[in-house]
């Protein structure tokens, strides 16, 4: 990556950027992949000669016309990634080559573009879509990449690059894009000491001590996160520190924000609700108080000063002891109105989190965030937009959608993914979330009849909101594979494509994802791939089949914990299984907390009929009797038991897919790979044997045929400890 960001930076003096191509020398470049750094822009040449030969006839020389940092940036990019994926060596010059077969720009910089594209077929693409076409120019086939901004000719540039990554022909390349949502964002919960809460991938990227100066990792983190359509970062922990708002730090934001600006990527900063007092000197932070609005809005305008497209605020607030206008008595909306209102002159947003708790225990910890906020509709600014959660508990390895999203018609809604995996093995667990994002964003709320996915209430298409956006919680921290595994980076490239385009499929993702990571060999291709599909399933079987949640250790999320027990109710396993001698699970019907009753009567009716409730939310809505018969016709006791088993199962498959590639990749990244899948398969059996043993004190039903029996006592398990916010959590005493 290094050497390409030298390359473009290089050339940013240049007034207008030809690249010629001077020489054709076919054959491999050395593309040092080995430890993943390079993530999915490793740009490796094909193995297929005519191919690459196909790619130099068909896109050299090229031309990127026009000027900017931007397009000093994809200048940079195409020519490095096309000197590796052709096997040609460019060198820049001047004059623009006479007949170029490439050509990247806008219709604002490129007369070619002007002379090929009316006005009116760019403008519906807005700032980021983009097209790519072969028309004929003086009886030649030019490709050609136009938007309407030096932004979306980048993203552009990325998308033809992933189609040579993926070894396709480049003979009928029509391509029409443009995101289905305006903001696409990472949210870090990155500290100011570079702790990460959540992070199992190093430190944080921030370096704070060293800001304002800047590094290359900054530049590469751009590139990666501009490559899929990600616009937007906020930087800070959304258990957040007011100092990050003082003139020190903001400069060093400021300097984070010149290097991502090129990219396409503003920089966004979490709002400790109660700076005006931390770090402004106000004896209050009630967001009706005239100081405190007048303090929102000079700090707001002196971090426009130094970086005038600042995206905006995220907060938490009223939330995990966090501080927040209930404080003062007042509602959620107040407290973002008073924030919007300082933003606003600016253009910037608010995101507030939907992510609440009370002090008091609630009957039901799911129901509090639609309770809480839905009697808020058509309060909030039009620069409000509430962020929520995919479920309505906490990033589970499944839940049902949230009930917010459709219930709040008049609110412009953003979904908050957990990119990082806090709930479903951190770093070392093979997980491909891009199953979990697109079963959430497909599901129908039948707020406005069926056909109300999650997605298109995100998208505004549903309830015609125009502010409206994705968050994932990021992944990405120091280590060299910046993700802490090689898959774990498949959840960040996952997370940004169906932000821009929440109509892809998981199977289409990771098949690029695959192929531009690690190879085009059809064999490994087909075997990473559906590993990927199934890694899911095989999290949810070993950990919380048939509705189960919640039942991990209690500050680190990582190990089975079921019998545990904390003062806080509301944060005990034993308070979401509700395991009994009758049975498990939690009465979310009319006879139990009704928490039914916050979806839509189509999805309500379903999830309260036992005979409709599909088995995957079986327990998440139901008290069920050990010995009572779904419809499989097995006992839920068994049921349960064949399911924890699977998950197990599906591991071990996984790991004979993953050996039977052995050779198709570098060995750097089989190898850590191979390693990881032993440790899931270890820890999928850790789950299986602790949790069924668990539940048997209550059922006393013997285990079914084709269950392995557990290798320890229940007191084993129950005596492992899992230190907290440990860099690597890792649990002594597994089997
Ligand atoms: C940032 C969960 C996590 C917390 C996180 C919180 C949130 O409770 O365990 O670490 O805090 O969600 O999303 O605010």
């Amino acid at each position: 990556m290094e050497s390409r960001a030298r390359c473009a930076r290089s050339r940013s003096s240049r007034p207008h950027i030809w690249l010629l191509v001077l020489l054709a020398s076919l054959g491999p470049s050395s593309a040092g992949h080995a430890q993943g750094y390079q993530l999915w822009l490793g740009y490796r040449p094909s193995r297929n000669l005519a191919r690459m030969r196909e790619y130099a006839a068909s896109l050299l020389p090229m031309v990127v016309d026009g000027q900017s940092s931007t397009f000093d940036i994809v200048s940079g990019e195409l020519h490095d990634a096309l000197e590796s994926l052709t096997g040609r060596d460019f060198v820049l010059s001047r004059p623009p080559p006479p007949k170029p077969q490439l050509v990247v720009g806008t219709r604002e910089s490129s007369s070619t573009i002007r002379s090929i594209l009316a006005a009116g077929e760019l403008a519906p693409l807005g700032t980021d879509g983009f097209v790519i076409r072969q028309p004929l120019i003086e009886g030649r086939r030019v490709t050609i990449v136009a938007a309407n901004t030096d932004v979306g000719a980048l993203y552009g540039s990325f998308a033809l690059l992933r189609e040579l990554q993926m070894d396709r022909p480049v003979d009928s390349l029509v391509m029409t894009s443009a995101p289905r949502v305006k903001r696409r964002i990472l949210d870090h919960w990155d500290n100011l000491d570079r702790t990460v809460e959540r992070g199992y991938a190093g430190r944080s990227l921030w370096d704070w001590a060293t800001l304002p100066a800047t590094s290359r990792r900054y530049v590469d983190y751009a590139r990666a996160n501009a490559s899929i359509g990600i616009n937007g970062t906020v930087l800070t922990n959304v258990n957040a520190n007011a100092r990050v708002l003082t003139p020190e730090y903001l400069a060093k934001v400021a300097a984070l924000a010149n290097v991502f600006r090129p990219y396409g990527i503003k920089v966004y900063l979490t709002a400790r609700f109660s700076a005006p007092i931390e770090i402004g000197g106000l004896t209050t932070a009630d967001p009706l108080d005239a100081k405190v609005r007048a303090w929102w809005r000079a700090k707001v305008d002196e971090i426009y000063r130094s970086i005038p497209d600042f995206g905006g605020f995220l907060v938490k607030a009223n939330s995990e002891g966090q501080p927040g206008p209930q404080d003062y008595h007042r509602s959620h909306a107040d407290g973002a109105n008073a924030l919007a209102d300082a933003l606003a002159p600016h253009h910037g947003v608010v995101m507030w989190r939907a992510f609440v708790y009370s002090n008091a225990v609630p009957t039901d910890r799911v129901k509090q965030a639609y309770d809480e906020f839905t009697p808020l509709d058509g309060q909030f600014r039009s620069n409000v937009l509430l962020q929520t959660k995919n479920g309505p508990l906490d990033f589970q390895p499944r839940e049902p959608f949230h009930p917010l999203f459709g219930a709040m018609p008049k609110t412009a809604q953003m979904i908050e993914f957990q990119i990082t995996k806090e709930y479903l093995g951190e770093d070392t667990h093979l997980v491909y979330l891009g199953s979990l994002f697109s079963e959430v964003l497909k599901a129908d709320t039948y707020v406005r009849g069926p056909g109300s996915t999650v997605a298109r209430v995100i998208d505004g298409s549903l309830q015609g909101q125009t502010e409206t956006g994705m968050a994932g919680v990021s992944n990405i921290g120091s280590d060299s594979n910046w993700t802490g595994s090689q898959f774990n980076q498949a959840n960040w490239y996952a997370f940004g494509r169906l932000a821009w385009d929440h109509t892809l499929t998981a199977a289409s993702i990771a098949d690029e994802w695959t192929r531009m990571t690690f190879t085009n060999d059809p064999v490994a291709v087909r075997t990473i791939v559906h590993m990927m599909l199934v890694s899911r399933e095989a999290v949810v079987n070993y950990m919380t089949p048939l509705g189960l949640a919640h039942i991990m250790g209690t500050t680190h999320h990582y190990g089975p914990a079921p019998w545990a027990k904390l003062a806080r109710a509301d944060w005990s396993p034993v308070y979401y299984h509700r395991a009994d001698s009758a049975g498990v699970g939690f009465d979310r019907t009319a006879e139990g907390s009704n928490a039914v009753a916050q979806y839509a009567p189509p999805v309500r009716n379903r999830y309260a009929d036992r005979s409709t409730v599909p088995d995957s939310s079986l327990l998440w809505f139901h008290h069920v009797g050990w010995s009572e018969r779904l419809r499989s016709g097995r006992t839920l006791w068994d049921e349960l038991a064949l399911h924890y088993q699977a998950g197990v199962d599906t591991v071990r498959a996984m790991q004979r897919e993953w050996n039977s590639i052995r050779g198709s990749i570098d060995e750097q990244r089989f190898t850590q790979t191979h390693d990881y899948l032993a440790i899931q398969e270890r820890e999928a059996r850790w789950w299986r044997d602790a949790v069924l043993q668990y539940f048997q004190t209550f059922s006393h039903l013997p285990l079914p045929a084709g269950v392995e029996p557990p290798a320890h006592s229940l007191s084993y398990y129950m005596a492992i400890r899992c230190p907290r916010d440990e860099h690597k959590p890792r649990c002594d005493g597994i089997p």
